[in-house]
């Protein structure tokens, strides 16, 4: 079989190895911007919009997707060999893959090559929706002081240089501001990250930054601007190498970055769109009144439950997720960590079958051929700690709960840092962070509770009698024996 390199000009070839659009793609007009092409949005919202776009009196959807950092260049370079396309591989639970061509990314700018355009592309008449994956810590938000941090350098910058920005909020500001000066009436801002509550997130750090850079448009947002909450869920490993051989090898398909994910996906949405929307429901996306409920379920309990495994399971020696969650100490640890201190938190769940969600996230977490990277996992831990863990400490020691296994999970996080696993091999910690947990986790050695000073990740945890007690002596017990015995012990006390 011959090679063939995904474009354009060769994707009729192309479909008659693998699913490709049905639709003519340069008929699509570009009704959506979104920033951040990883992996994440090219399984997630570009599938369903592609998927959406095979009915073919949709034409007003297209997706242009702007890479905002330095580091995206890599992504971009590759949109732009290959006309916006990729293969998506899905891994099915049997070990078979689906495969099919993506063709809803119909455009692509690189925004530090040319801001201005961006900033035009988002101020455009056509464009109604501007959507985000900007990770958790892009939203610019300090646990500690629970507001906007405008001490970051970039945001510093953006501030001095509002023509050509760095940051989301300096790119979103200048684009507001065309629009109100163009007379463009409503955009929505929709977050696909995985945050609680992460339209009001958006709108709230958003505005903290307009009312100091443009605090003229203040009132025009509040007008013409909504952000809907939603809840987004597909488990996305880093595409690796193997993939794309793979790929190569058993379909001739030559494509330098196809994205891998699940079969599984939802996209639960809040119906907030002040200039409409493509029907998303058309394609299985669910929209609801509040949303709230659902992201809190799934954060706490899928993205916490990767931290849990991620961070124990790399202390362990444990490369991916599925051997972390199919050692039966780890997983039975995990499954009382849900029950015990994450369930009682989560209030009525109406319509929702908690017991079969979380069976269905251990199923997820095990199938062995998603390979999902603890790596992946365990990165920006720091960023991810106050939205995936901490509100659940918080809120179960209010209600007098237990915290015991979340502080156990904190204390190996605490050891985590310091950067060896148990056998005594580099662990690669990749963090924004990682320089001020190291040096807190050095002083933990003789203190344990000096990894609770970092007051951006744990808010006022430190100052909790409650949990800093139950941190101390989970610590004490990872330095005296290994993980898998603290966690035999753990288990057999329920
Ligand atoms: C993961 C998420 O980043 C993480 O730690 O928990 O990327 C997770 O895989 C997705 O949210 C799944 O929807």
């Amino acid at each position: 079989m011959e090679n063939l390199k995904l474009n354009t000009k060769n994707l009729s070839a192309i479909g008659e190895r693998i699913a490709i659009p049905k639709y003519s793609r340069s008929d699509i007009k570009t009704g959506i911007v979104h920033v951040g092409i990883g992996g994440f949005h090219r399984a997630h919202e570009a599938f369903y919009t592609d998927q959406l776009l095979q009915d073919e009196s949709v034409k007003d959807w297209g997706i242009c997707g702007v890479a905002l950092l330095d580091f995206d260049t890599k992504i971009y370079n590759t949109l732009k060999e290959q006309d916006g396309l990729y293969t998506l591989i899905v891994k099915e639970l049997d070990g078979t893959h689906t495969k099919r061509v993506i063709g809803a990314i119909t455009e692509y700018l690189f925004a530090p090559e040319n801001p201005t355009k961006v900033i035009e592309k988002m101020a455009s008449p056509e464009v109604k929706i501007i959507t985000l994956t900007i990770t958790e810590g892009g939203y610019n938000y300090n646990e500690a002081t629970k507001t906007f941090d405008f001490t970051n350098p970039l945001i510093i910058h953006d501030l001095e240089h509002p023509n050509a920005p760095k940051t989301i909020f300096g790119y979103l500001t200048q684009a507001l501001k065309l629009r109100q000066e163009r007379g463009l009436k409503g955009i929505t801002i929709q977050s696909c990250d995985n945050i609680q509550g992460n339209g009001y997130m958006t709108q709230n750090m958003l505005l903290s930054y307009v009312s100091k850079a443009e605090p003229a448009l203040v009132d025009w947002i509040n007008e013409n601007v909504s952000f809907p909450n939603a809840m987004v869920d597909r488990i996305t490993p880093v595409t690796a190498a193997e993939d794309i051989t793979h790929l190569k090898e058993t379909s001739g398909i030559d494509d330098a970055w196809p994205v891998v994910c699940e079969p599984f996906k939802q996209w639960v949405i809040e119906d907030d769109f002040i200039a409409g929307r493509p029907a998303w429901e058309n394609v299985g996306a669910q929209f609801v009144e509040d949303v709230v409920p659902y992201e809190k379920m799934k954060l706490s309990l899928l993205n916490a439950g990767h931290s849990v495994l991620g961070i124990l399971g790399a202390l362990m020696g444990y490369n991916t997720i599925d051997e972390a969650v199919n050692n039966p100490n780890i997983r039975a640890f995990l499954k009382h960590y849900m029950d015990e201190e994450v369930t009682p938190t989560l209030g009525d769940l109406e319509g929702v079958d908690l017991e079969a969600y979380k069976q269905s996230l251990l199923e997820r977490f095990g199938n062995i051929n998603i390979k999902d990277q603890i790596d992946r996992i365990c990165s920006e831990t720091s960023a991810k700690y106050p939205i995936f863990i901490l509100p659940t400490i918080q809120s179960q020691l209010e209600n007098k709960g237990d915290i015991g296994l979340a502080a156990f999970v904190t204390a190996a996080w605490a050891i985590y840092s310091l950067g060896t696993n148990e056998n005594g091999d580099a662990l690669i910690i990749k963090d924004a962070l990682k320089q001020e947990l190291g040096e807190k986790a050095k002083e933990a050695k003789h203190n344990p509770i000096a990894f609770l000073e970092l007051g951006s990740v744990f808010g006022t945890l430190k100052q909790n009698p409650v949990f800093t007690k139950a941190f101390v002596n989970a610590y004490e017990d990872i330095t005296n024996k290994n993980i898998e015995d603290n966690l035999k012990s753990i288990n057999s006390t329920y």
